[in-house]
């Protein structure tokens, strides 16, 4: 049930919503909290904003112990290619060997630990297009700052590869980092349903996009968006949700991230101690999650990564053409589900204004040359050739 809030604590959310600092969203979620009448009915909601205000807190304290005031450099880096997929895990895994061997990116490879200190891009070529994957510096068990960026980075990236050093307890590190990353809002395993509430400049009135299934109105998210004096966001609906969980997302930020698992420096144990570490890790790992078995020294089996991250970030190509003319040598790149619409989109918005019907060649086509309206659903290697209005 969603909570039925007093005024005064919805014009404190309110400001919550617009603080801009961190010691004002602080204080800001303090007063929320406190104005929030304690029963039943918002249990939830007070634990959403108190977990909310315990991660703002120790951001804070991250900050007065760097002495900076500003939190240090952040891990931003700029996306590329097809997608943006990082690098996680605990020192020494091998993620520079890895990034090196992969996208041959100029990385210090080291026995020495913490050696990778900022972010490190290279573009991984698979057939006809490219991820971007970035090296995080390694994850601190011990937590902290440091941390704090690295899962921020690892926020903004489209998917994780989480690589284990296989002769180093993989199975303790893989269960020590999901759980992290987990208590930090990043979820590795797809929920039922979640939903993320982005409310940045240039964004006007509610915009409601559903890929999955929706169990109320979008009528009921304006409202108690409303409710919250919040008139001007983008929702994002992934799986099943219900009015329950647009409320929670206020509060929480947690994401979920395709994922797959490298066990890595296979070349330093036997075959039977792989299979037995496998089996093991698969009985703990989400089935979604692809587990591979891999060495940067040897390069064994690293050929299959591109090819698992396409498939785990759901993707698909098409190549355009215009009416009178050859498909383009470069795909664009979408995920999977989208529709004929959606090409025109990414294309011109021209075209999109102006779309009468589109021609298909290639897995999605009937025949080829199928003519198709917008809601047509594209697939992977498909020759789309879209009609405007005349
Ligand atoms: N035997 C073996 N050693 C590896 C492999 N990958 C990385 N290493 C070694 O492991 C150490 C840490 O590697 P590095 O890539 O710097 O780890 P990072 O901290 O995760 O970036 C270095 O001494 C590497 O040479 C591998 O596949 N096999
Ligand atoms: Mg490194």
């Amino acid at each position: 049930m969603v909570t039925n809030l007093p005024a005064e604590a919805r014009a404190k959310f309110a400001k919550y919503m617009e603080a801009k600092t961190l010691e004002e969203k602080i204080k800001a979620l303090e007063e929320f909290i406190s104005s929030v009448p304690k029963h039943k009915g918002t249990e939830n909601l007070l634990y959403w904003a108190k977990k909310r205000l315990a991660e703002l807190r120790e951001e804070l304290e991250e900050r007065k112990r760097k002495k900076t005031g500003r939190g240090g450099p952040s891990f931003f880096i700029e996306k590329e290619g097809a997608a943006q997929v990082v690098l996680l895990g605990f020192t020494k895994a091998g993620k520079s060997a890895l990034l090196r061997r992969l996208t041959g990116a100029k990385v210090e490879v080291s026995d020495y630990p913490y050696t990778t200190k900022t972010p490190v891009p290279g573009m991984l070529q698979y057939e006809d297009i490219q991820f971007q994957l970035v090296e995080a510096p390694s994850i601190i068990p011990e937590g902290g700052g440091w941390n704090t960026r690295v899962i921020g980075l690892a926020k903004n990236a489209d998917g994780l590869i989480i690589v284990l050093d296989v002769s180093q307890d993989p199975i303790d590190s893989f269960t020590r980092l999901s759980s992290y990353l987990k208590d930090h809002g990043l979820l590795i395993s797809r929920p039922r349903g979640y939903v993320v509430i982005e409310k940045s400049r240039g964004i006007k009135g509610i915009q409601i996009i559903s890929y999955g299934r929706l169990m109320c109105t979008h009528e009921d998210i304006k409202k108690l968006l409303e409710s919250y004096r919040i008139y001007n966001a983008v929702v994002k609906v992934y799986g099943e949700v219900e009015l329950d969980d647009v409320e929670k997302a206020l509060f929480e930020h947690t994401m979920y991230k395709p994922t797959m698992v490298l066990l890595n420096k296979i070349d330093l144990i036997s075959r039977s101690e792989l299979k037995y570490i496998v089996e093991k890790l698969r009985s703990l790992v989400p089935s979604e999650i692809p587990i591979m078995c891999v060495s940067a020294l040897t390069g064994e089996n690293l050929g299959y990564i591109g090819s698992t991250l396409f498939k785990i970030l759901e993707l698909i190509r098409v190549y355009t053409k215009p009416p009178t003319g050859k498909p383009s040598e470069k795909p664009l790149v979408l995920r999977r589900g989208a529709t004929v619409l959606d090409v025109a989109k990414a294309i011109h918005s021209d075209l999109y204004e102006k779309f009468a019907y589109a021609r298909i060649w290639g897995p999605s086509a009937k025949y080829p040359g199928q003519r198709v309206g917008a809601n047509h659903v594209v697939e992977d290697g498909d020759i789309v050739e879209i009609n405007i209005k005349k």
